[in-house]
């Protein structure tokens, strides 16, 4: 794999959150290529955007120097000026209005991991419990989702080992690709592919089944799905005996997905059902449900989820080999500062509507955000630093971002490239990539810790715990940033883990720190240790915490707005976010070789709607929903790939972009994801 030009440093490839393990090539201290290395979870391949990393590297348009605005345009400034000047700010947001009034958003660019980490521990020590992230428009749905049930996320099943994979709104190809590869390895050794998905998706077209669901009603084929594991006597009654709870209420409540409901209200023919669950009879318990975006942004998101763990459940499939492997952590320190300043009595943003949200992530609700930095209600908002995020383009109802991030006294961000975000900003302040920080990554799937490589510095441009340092220093919190970089913090996480530095540095493709266990709710039922890190200790098919707060116990199946109160206004249901290769998010598009791959944004519609409405491919149509209106051209799909009806857009478009008519009005209850899926809108031509 590795070619012969001279200097090479592995490191871990951070285009997207998978971290391959990449060979960066260097000439004249110049990054020239950037291949896979041999690291566990790549094993040679990288991906388009991987290869990338060198036009992001070299990027004639990245931020070099800090900027600072004044009167409307941006000049440059040195750095020592741009931190003192920053940290005078933050001082004085604090003495005005109390350190709550002073905000940390993180995005995808830097989570989830050390970076995040950092921010959350720089916004307590600093007073304030409000840390935000994109993480509650992402894996967070799922993460609870399956917390809830039991007690952990699985990111990275056991995919290899398994013999029957059920790809709930997840399409790897194109959101993982090398995930991708243990999926078809599977396929090699016989294992059923099962994809559940709304459009035909790459890798719905290489599955032994597609079904294909109306958006947000995959809670009710789930349910149909356990009612036939139940009747056909498919299911694992010792585990379930053992080690769960609420398995009668679950049993009873499933008895409604009959044949003929769970048919209408998905889209999905019985016969598939029925294939469905001959193959996970087949497969138990060596069975994966993999849950994917495409189940979150909608307003029954969680328990359209939960029930998917559900089935898991009932076929006993957790940390199984070849089921959802639950991988042991590192062990390393944490940063966090929850249990030294939990700051719960100061009000974190959003944490009484969505309790749940706030008591498994700790984090604020974005949405919510904005309406408190417009209204200062119940307390002003004034100042926020945002690292790697870029919401004016990510998150709903972007109008209202806008806005509200304007309305700030003060804004921070820090950034590559100026993004849609960086514009509102007082301050942009150049950001280390990837391939200037050093920090540490797990790969669950494998249980591997590697420690990235800092191929440079650049002056001027810091890391992010280099920004957090000084500023922490300057606004007198400097006891919690006592490292003098990145390096020596990383010294300190792993010291109460039996791996050391010189391991990591010795072991750059990866060091695997535990070996594999399964079953690991067996070991601990017989150390009379809760077998699960549910409130329970058990699987919770039925949540008594949830029932407490006032939600269903059950994972209770909603149909969805669009079904329940059909609007002739708004006709058709819009999906967003399907994950195309070479973009990401807002990513991306200042790459030459991708934007002549994929010119510009796209409404994908069904033929028929397109004969409705009387365009062709090209042909501007302008799509409102009650939140807004966006002018965009078509791309007529094949009959097969998406519904009539439906419509689908990519985020991430400043061009069209699609978060303009995106809900931050209506959420699901639970985790307050909102919606962005399973949106009503109405399309008109835009007449030329
Ligand atoms: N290239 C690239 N890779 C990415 C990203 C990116 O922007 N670009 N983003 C990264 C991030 S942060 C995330 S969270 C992951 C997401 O990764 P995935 O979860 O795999 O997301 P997608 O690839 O968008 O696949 C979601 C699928 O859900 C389908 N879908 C939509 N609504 C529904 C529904 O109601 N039910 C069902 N069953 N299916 C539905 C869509 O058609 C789509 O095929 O991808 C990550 N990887
Ligand atoms: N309509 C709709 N909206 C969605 C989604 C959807 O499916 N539909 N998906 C949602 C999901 S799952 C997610 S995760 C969010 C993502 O939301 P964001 O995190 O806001 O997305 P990005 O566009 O990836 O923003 C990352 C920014 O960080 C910058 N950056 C890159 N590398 C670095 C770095 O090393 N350091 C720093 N400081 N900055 C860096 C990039 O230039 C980019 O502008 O979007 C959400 N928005
Ligand atoms: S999948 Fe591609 S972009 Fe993501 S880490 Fe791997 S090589 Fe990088
Ligand atoms: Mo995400």
């Amino acid at each position: 794999m590795e070619n012969n030009k001279k200097n090479v440093v592995k490191t871990l490839c951070r285009m997207c959150d998978d971290h391959c393990g990449i060979n960066v090539y260097l000439e004249n201290d110049e990054i020239v290529d950037i291949d896979g290395s041999n690291h566990y979870w790549n094993r040679g391949r990288i991906c388009v955007k991987g290869r990338a990393g060198v036009d992001l590297f070299n990027g004639k348009d990245r931020i070099l120097k800090p900027l600072k605005k004044v009167n409307g345009k941006f000049v440059e400034i040195g750095l020592e000026q741009a931190l003192n000047e920053i940290s005078k700010k933050v001082l004085k947001i604090k003495e005005e209005y109390g350190a709550r009034s002073f905000g940390i958003w993180k995005g995808e660019a830097v989570g989830f991991a050390q970076q995040e980490e950092l921010a959350r521990r720089f916004i307590h020590a600093f007073g304030s419990p409000n840390y935000f992230s994109n993480d509650s428009q992402c894996f967070v749905g799922r993460w609870i989702g399956y917390s809830l049930v039991a007690g952990a996320w699985m990111a990275q099943p056991d995919f290899e080992n398994s013999k029957c994979i059920l790809l709930w709104g997840a399409n790897p190809p194109n959101a993982h690709p090398n995930m991708t590869q243990y999926i078809m390895r599977a396929k090699g050794k016989g294992a059923k592919i099962i994809a559940i998905d709304s459009r035909l998706s790459h890798i719905a077209r290489q599955a032994h089944v597609f079904a294909q669901v109306r958006p947000g009603t995959d809670g009710a084929l789930a349910h149909g799905i356990m009612r036939l594991l139940i009747e056909r006597d498919g299911i694992d009654k010792e585990f379930i005996r053992k080690y769960t709870q609420g398995y009668d209420k679950l049993k009873e409540y499933v008895k409604e997905f009959t044949d003929e409901y769970v048919e209408r209200e998905t889209g999905v023919d019985r016969n598939i059902l029925h294939q469905i669950v001959d193959f996970i009879i087949q497969g138990r318990p060596h069975v994966i449900n993999y849950v994917g975006n495409g189940l979150e942004h909608h307003e029954n998101g969680i328990n359209n989820i939960r029930a998917c763990a559900c089935i898991d459940a009932l076929v006993a499939s957790f940390d199984q080999k070849g089921g959802n492997f639950m991988p042991e952590g590192f062990g390393q320190r944490k940063l966090t500062l929850y249990d030294e300043l939990p700051l719960t009595h100061l009000k974190p943003i959003g944490a009484d509507k969505f309790p749940v949200l706030y008591e498994y992530r700790q984090e604020c609700h974005t949405m919510t955000a904005m309406n408190t930095i417009l209204s200062q209600d119940p307390y002003p908002l004034k100042g926020m630093i945002i690292i790697g995020a870029n919401p004016a383009l990510t998150n709903p109802n972007t109008k209202k971002v806008v806005k509200a991030l304007k309305s700030l006294d003060l804004l921070v961000v820090r950034e590559l490239f100026m993004s849609e975000t960086a514009e509102l900003a007082d301050y942009v302040l150049p950001a280390a990539s990837y391939l200037e920080r050093s920090e540490m990554h797990c790969h669950g799937m494998h249980q591997v810790v590697a420690l990235t490589n800092r191929i440079c510095t650049i002056p001027e441009v810091q890391d992010e715990y280099q920004f957090l340092h000084d500023i922490a220093h300057s606004v007198g919190i400097g006891e919690y940033f006592p490292w003098e970089n990145e390096d020596k913090l990383n010294e300190w996480l792993v010291e109460p883990t039996d791996v050391s530095i010189d391991i990591l540095k010795q072991n750059p493709e990866g060091y695997q720190y535990k070996p594999l266990r399964y079953k690991k709710w067996e070991e601990k039922l017989n150390n009379g240790e809760k077998p699960f890190n549910t409130k329970s200790g058990k699987i919770e098919l039925y949540s008594e915490y949830l029932d407490s707060l006032g939600y269903d116990g059950l994972p209770v199946y909603k149909s969805p707005d669009y079904i329940e109160n059909k609007d002739d206004e708004y006709p058709y249901t819009m999906i967003t976010g399907a994950r195309k290769l070479i973009y990401y998010h807002g990513r991306n598009r200042n790459f030459k070789r991708f934007r002549t791959a994929i010119p510009g944004p796209e409404v994908e519609l069904h033929p028929v709607d397109a004969a409705k409405l009387n365009v062709k491919d090209g042909d501007a149509v302008i799509i409102t929903s009650q939140i807004g209106s966006l002018e965009i051209p078509v791309k007529i799909r094949h009959e097969k790939e998406i519904m009539p009806g439906m419509i689908q857009i990519t985020h991430g478009w400043k061009e069209a972009n699609v978060n303009l008519i995106t809900h931050d009005d209506r959420f699901d209850p639970i985790d307050g994801f909102p919606l962005m899926k399973s949106v009503k809108v109405k399309i008109e031509k835009k007449e030329k």
